[in-house]
C-alpha cells in the first residue's frame, strides 16, 4: 500500500515536471558555491580581467540569474541553503565566530536531509560554517561524508574541542604532541569531524575539494546523489595552487577564481565522462557579495561584502542540467538561496516540511525557462544580523534608517588570524575602525532606488515618491512582525572551555 501510494506522488510530480526523471533516474544535484565571490567576478556577468570559461559555458548551456539574492555574509547564507528559510529566523542572523556556542540547530529539517529521505547519498565538500560543536557539524545534519573546513579559512579554532587523525599532518611548525597546548590554532582540514592536517594548506583546497568531488561522484554515480561543493576561495587569505598563480590580469583574487572556473570544468568533464551529464543539475554560485579591499568585484553594482546594497547580497546563480534547462535561459525575476530547499526537494521526489516557516518558493519554471515564469515572491527582503534592513518590491527598493550603517560599522570585518587573537577592547576598536571607513562608501542610508533604472543605487528617490515608501515600509512591517513572531532558535552548546 505504502509502495503505491508513494508511486503515484512520483507518478503527479513527473507529471509536474514534465522533465522530472522517473523514481529510478532521480536528478543528481550539485551545488558549487564560492566564498566572497562578486557580482563582478565571473567574465558571464562581465567581468574583464578573470576568465571563467567554464562556468560561462554552464550559463550558455543552461539559465543564468541576474537577481539571484543572499545574506551579506558567510553563516546566514548558510543557514538559508541548509533550512530554507530566512536566517534570523533559525536564529544564524550573523557572521559565526571560534567563540561562539550556538550553531544550527539539531532539530532544523536539513536540504541533505530531506533529499538523503528520498534515497540520496550526501556529501559535503569544503567549509560549512554553521556551528563548531559536533552537534553543529554536517554529519549531525543529513550529510553522510565532510570533507573540509569547519569555518572561514581565515578563522582559528580551540584544538582540545577537536579529534586528530592517526596519519593527521601537523605542518608550520605545529605538533602533534604539542597542539593541544596550544589556545587556538589555525584554520584545520577535517574528514568527518576528525582533523586530518592542521594548519591547512590553503593553495590546495581548491584541486583537493575538486578531486574529493570527483571521487563521491564516481563512488555514487549509481544512485541519486548530492554534493555541496562549498569553496574556501576566494575568502582571504587568499591562496591558489602553484599552477594558477600569475594566470589572471586581476592578481590573486583573480588567480583564485580561475582556479576554481578550472574545477568546475574538471566536474563538468567527469560528469560527461561518467554518464551522468543529462541527469545532473549542476549550480554555481556564491554566498555574499564580493571583499572589494582585496580585488573582488561587484560589477555594476554598489557595495560588497556586508552590506544591504545590491553588491553585498545580489551574486552570480548559474544552473546547468542539458536538455532539461534550455539553453540560453536568462532571467531578471528576483530569486533567492531560501528557494534552493523547496526547489530541488520537489524534483527530488520528496515535500518540504509542513510543521514550520518554509520561506523559500519552488523556483522550477524559472529554472525550466519556462514562458512567463514569474518570481514567487511578492517581496525581497535584506537582513542583517540584527533585522530588517530593506524591502524589494518590482523594480522598487527601500532600505530602511540608518540600519545598513549600523551594520557597516559593526561589520563582519574580516580579522586576520592574528587579528583575532588581540584582547577584546583592542579587536573591538579594529572593528570600529574599519565599520567607520566602510559607513562612509554606503552613502545615504534611508533611500528608495529604482533598481530596473539604476542598478548601481546612485540615484535616492525618498523625497520624491512618499507612497511607494508608505507601501513598502508597510510591507516590511507587516513581514518584521510576522518574522519575530515565528522564530527558531539556533541550537546551543556548552560553553566552550578554553582552558
Ligand atoms: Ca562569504
Amino acid at each position: 500500500m505504502y509502495r503505491t501510494l508513494s508511486s503515484i506522488l512520483v507518478l503527479c510530480l513527473a507529471a509536474a515536471h514534465s522533465h522530472a526523471q522517473s523514481e529510478s533516474q532521480k536528478p543528481n544535484v550539485i551545488v558549487i558555491l564560492a566564498d566572497d565571490l562578486g557580482y563582478g567576478d565571473l567574465s558571464c556577468y562581465g567581468a574583464v580581467d578573470v576568465a571563467t570559461p567554464n562556468i560561462d559555458r554552464m550559463a550558455t548551456e543552461g539559465a543564468k540569474f541576474n537577481s539571484f539574492y543572499v545574506s551579506p555574509v558567510c553563516s546566514p547564507t548558510r543557514a538559508a541553503l541548509m533550512t530554507g528559510s530566512h536566517p534570523i529566523r533559525v536564529g544564524i542572523g550573523g557572521v559565526m565566530f571560534p567563540r561562539n556556542n550556538h550553531g544550527l540547530n539539531p532539530d532544523e529539517i536539513t536540504l541533505p536531509e530531506l533529499l538523503k529521505g528520498q534515497g540520496y547519498a550526501t556529501a559535503i565538500i569544503g567549509k560549512w560554517h554553521l556551528g563548531n560543536e559536533d552537534m553543529f557539524l554536517p554529519l549531525n545534519h543529513g550529510f553522510d561524508t565532510w570533507y573540509g573546513t569547519p569555518a572561514s579559512n581565515n578563522q582559528f579554532f580551540y584544538p582540545t574541542i577537536k579529534k586528530y587523525a592517526a596519519d593527521c599532518v601537523f605542518r608550520e611548525g605545529y605538533t602533534r604532541d604539542g597542539i593541544l597546548k596550544r589556545e587556538t590554532a589555525a584554520c584545520p582540514l577535517v574528514r568527518d569531524n576528525v582533523v586530518i592536517e592542521v594548519p591547512a594548506d590553503q593553495t590546495l583546497f581548491t584541486q583537493r575539494y575538486t578531486r574529493e568531488s570527483i571521487r563521491f561522484i564516481t563512488e555514487n554515480k549509481d544512485k541519486p546523489f548530492f554534493v555541496y561543493l562549498a569553496h574556501n576561495m576566494p575568502h582571504i587569505p587568499l591562496h591558489a595552487s602553484e599552477q594558477f598563480v600569475g594566470t589572471s590580469k586581476r592578481g590573486i583574487y583573480g588567480d583564485t577564481t580561475q582556479e576554481l572556473d578550472w574545477s568546475t570544468g574538471e566536474i563538468l568533464r567527469s560528469l560527461k565522462e561518467l554518464g551522468l551529464d543529462k541527469n545532473t543539475l549542476v549550480i554555481f554560485t556564491s554566498d555574499n557579495g564580493p571583499n572589494t579591499g582585496k580585488g573582488g568585484s561587484a560589477g555594476p553594482l554598489k557595495g560588497g561584502k556586508g552590506s544591504p546594497l545590491e553588491g553585498g547580497v545580489r551574486v552570480p546563480f548559474v544552473a546547468r542540467w542539458p536538455e532539461t534547462i534550455p539553453a540560453g535561459t536568462e532571467s531578471d525575476e528576483p530569486i533567492t538561496g531560501m528557494d534552493l530547499l523547496p526547489t530541488l526537494t520537489k524534483l527530488a521526489g520528496g515535500n518540504v516540511p509542513s510543521n514550520r516557516v518554509i520561506d523559500g518558493k519552488d523556483i522550477w519554471p524559472l529554472l525550466a525557462g519556462e514562458p512567463d515564469a514569474k518570481s514567487p515572491h511578492e517581496a525581497i527582503y535584506y537582513l542583517g544580523g540584527r533585522g530588517v534592513q530593506g524591502i524589494r518590491v518590482g523594480d522598487w527598493k527601500y532600505l530602511v534608517d540608518d540600519s545598513s550603517k549600523k551594520e557597516a560599522s559593526r561589520i563582519e570585518v574580516e580579522l586576520t588570524a592574528e587579528e583575532q587573537k588581540l584582547p577584546r577592547r583592542e579587536r573591538r576598536a579594529l572593528i570600529k575602525e574599519r565599520g567607520k571607513a566602510s559607513a562612509q562608501k554606503l552613502g545615504p542610508t534611508a533611500a528608495l532606488y529604482n533598481l530596473t533604472n539604476d542598478i548601481g543605487e546612485q540615484n535616492n528617490l525618498l523625497a520624491k515618491h512618499p507612497e511607494i515608501v508608505a507601501r513598502l515600509r508597510k510591507l516590511l512591517d507587516e513581514f518584521g512582525r510576522e518574522l519575530r513572531s515565528n522564530l527558531r532558535p539556533a541550537g546551543v552548546a556548552e560553553p566552550v572551555s578554553i582552558d
